[in-house]
Parts: C-alpha cells; structure tokens; sequence
C-alpha cells in the first residue's frame, strides 16, 4: 500500500479519524499520494485531527539500531527545551550534526559564529561533536542551507536519520536540503507521523524525516495545541529591557511571575532584557495590582483561551539569583537576560517547568 509523502502515514480509504485517510475515488495508483490531513494542512494551513499515536519516543531505541548518522534538529529559541539530555544519551556514540535551526528569528545583530561558539560551550559535554557539525540555519530563507549540505555530502556516506523535538522544523530542513522532497510543515506539533524516506538529490545516500519526539516540560506543553501554534514565533523574536524597583511584580503570560527583591547594590536597580515571541505578554506592576491581576488573567497571553483552567495548574515558587552575563530560561516561553546583577528574585511557575539557568546566548554589544 502506498504512504503519504507528506506525513509518511499508509493510506487508508475507512476511517477519516486515523491517519491516512484518503477518499478511495481520488486516489489514484499512479500518482504520488497525499492523505486528506496533510492536504488540508498544506493548502488552508487547517488541522484535520487524527487520533495518531504519534510519540515517535516509544519506538526510537528501534529505529536508532538501523542507523549510525544522525541529523538533530533543535530550535534556537527554545534551545534548552529541545537539546535535551534523553535525546543526547540515545545518540551520543552515532555521528551527528547538529542543526540549530530558526536562526532567522533572532535579533539581526547576533553574530553566528559567536552563536556557535555558544552552543558548542552548551553542548560538548552532553554530546561529543566536532565544531564543524553544529550548523546554524534557517530553513525558513534557507541560510545555512547549501553549506548543511557540503557537510552532509562530505562526511557521511550511508543513510541518515533526522530526529528532535516537534515543531523543531525538521521536515522544513528535509524540505529545504532540496525542493523535490515535499513533507508537509505545519505550525502543530506532530505533523509527521512517520518515517518518510527520501532521496535527496545529488546524495548519494537516503535521509529520513522523522515524527517529533514529545517533551511535556516546557511551559508550551501545558496548552492546548491551538495556543502552541499562536506561540510560534513567525518574526523576530521581541526583546523588552526592564529596571525595576525591588518589590515589583513582572508577569511574562498569565502562568509565570516574578517579584524583584533587592537591589543590585547601593540603589541600583537590576536591569535585564526579556526575550519572548512576539504574543507573548509581559506585565511590569506592584504587588497589589499583581493580586487583582491574578483573579483576572484574561489581559495576559498565552494562555489565549477565555475558558482556561488556571485551576488545575499547580503552581511553584522559587528564588533564583542570576548573575550578569547569565539567563533564566523557561522552557518553551522565552529567557531573561541579566544586564546588571545579581538579580534576586522569587519565581512563580506551573509545576513540571524547570526553569533553567544559562551563560547568556545573546551577549551585550
Ligand atoms: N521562523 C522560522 N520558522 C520555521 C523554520 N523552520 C520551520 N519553521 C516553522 O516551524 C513550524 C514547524 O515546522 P515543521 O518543519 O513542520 O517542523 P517538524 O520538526 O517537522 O515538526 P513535526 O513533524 O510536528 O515534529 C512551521 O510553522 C514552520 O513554518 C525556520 O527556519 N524559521
Ligand atoms: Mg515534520
């Protein structure tokens, strides 16, 4: 039976709930074959939901037998959310290259190589990789993209796998390592379902685009899948710089905030730069305000739901000092960049998101 080139599922003509389902009078033995989601996806951008067991994680030790080449995906502005531990541990003595992705949603004056350099320091411990392997792309204007490709060529001669975390831009890569392979991208997570082999052309070899693997600890994970696809970024990402007084009270979306408590030294306020997407709210106010604005969230964004259940979020609290030159990040949200420190702060999160803290990515001019 024939698959999907967009989401490698086998087509299917008797149930328009699973994946697959294509209506058996347009399908035809000949052509190359799109099941009716990924039609819909790619021509309205609508998401036709299919129950698909889609956690690619529970069969990955299999798949990762049959393959010693390894293309990671991860996406630069949510770095800590998806270059993550468990996927390093299952491919660290495979050959790989890391494609940091999403590039061009940076602010313009972040050099790439600097930015290399960065994630080179961020990585080696957890994955053992030649400086040359980490590349800095975009799928989305294609830089990057031609040298991804030299690299490719160059070093690796059998298949190749590329695997990370949903929404990464994984099939965006396949797709623009060469105009000819045609995954379906789309802003939802899990939108490949399957393996989907292709002959890159001028490779010798196959690379296979594969499903996301699913996190559950990133602030993004707690929403449904309409307010994730609202939380991706679409243009460079916004930064913010805030200096406030100890005592205040900053809100980045309705499920996260944090209360200023001292002072950097003699009167001198912290000062640090908040990088998020673009709809994500951030809300600078007094403890009193904070009160009220907690029984009332509707003006903070995400979530982007009227109907949200703040109920059956736990919340915890933590103080963190950051230390300049360092960023707080939340995974799956955005991160604080500490200008002046220490900022000393207590911290109010949903349960399961690990707030992180890093050596600064973007670091001041
Ligand atoms: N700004 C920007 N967006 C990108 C880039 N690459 C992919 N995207 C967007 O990211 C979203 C996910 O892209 P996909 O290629 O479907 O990602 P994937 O990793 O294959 O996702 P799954 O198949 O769901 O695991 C889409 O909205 C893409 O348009 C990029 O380089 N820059
Ligand atoms: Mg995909």
């Amino acid at each position: 039976m024939s698959k999907c080139y967009g989401c490698g599922a086998e087509i299917q003509f008797n149930d328009i709930s699973l994946p697959g389902y294509v209506p058996e009078s347009v399908f035809s033995e000949t052509d190359k074959v799109l099941c009716q989601r990924c039609y819909k996806l790619k021509h309205y951008g609508q998401l036709l939901p299919v129950s698909a067991d889609s956690d690619f994680s529970k069969n990955i030790d299999t798949v990762l037998r049959d393959f010693k080449n390894i293309i990671y995906v991860i996406d630069i502005i949510d770095f800590n959310g998806t270059f993550r531990d468990e996927i390093c541990e299952k491919i660290k003595n495979k050959n790989v290259i890391l494609v940091v992705n999403k590039v061009d949603l940076l602010p313009k004056a972040v050099s790439y190589n600097d930015l290399k350099n960065w994630v080179y320091n961020q990585v080696k411990d957890k994955l053992p990789i030649k400086r040359e392997f980490i590349r800095m792309v975009s799928a989305k204007n294609s830089t990057g993209i031609k040298r991804l490709f030299r690299v490719i060529k160059e070093n690796f001669n059998s298949k190749m796998l590329v695997m990370g975390v949903t929404n990464v831009g994984k099939s965006s890569v396949m797709n623009a390592l060469d105009y000819s392979h045609n995954s379906t991208v789309s802003s939802y997570p899990g939108t490949t379902l399957k393996l989907i082999k292709s002959n890159i052309k001028n490779l010798d070899h196959e690379v296979f685009d594969s499903p996301g693997i699913e996190p559950k600890d990133r602030l993004s994970d707690l929403l449904d899948i309409y307010a994730q696809v609202k939380m991706i970024p679409v243009k460079e990402i916004s930064r913010k710089t805030f200096k406030p007084d100890p005592g205040r009270v900053l809100f980045i979306s309705a499920l996260f905030r944090m209360k200023i408590l001292d002072y950097v030294k003699d009167d001198l306020n912290p000062v640090f730069i908040i990088f998020a997407p673009q709809n994500i709210s951030f809300h600078e106010t007094n403890e009193e305000r904070a009160e009220e604005i907690l029984g009332n969230r509707k003006v903070l964004f995400p979530p982007f739901d009227d109907n949200f259940n703040f109920e059956a979020i736990e919340t915890e609290r933590k103080n963190y000092t950051i230390y300049e030159g360092s960023d707080l990040v939340i995974p799956g949200l955005g991160w604080i960049s500490v200008r002046r420190g220490p900022l000393k702060t207590t911290l109010w999160y949903p349960k399961g998101i690990k707030p992180i803290i890093r050596k600064s990515m973007v670091s001041p001019k």
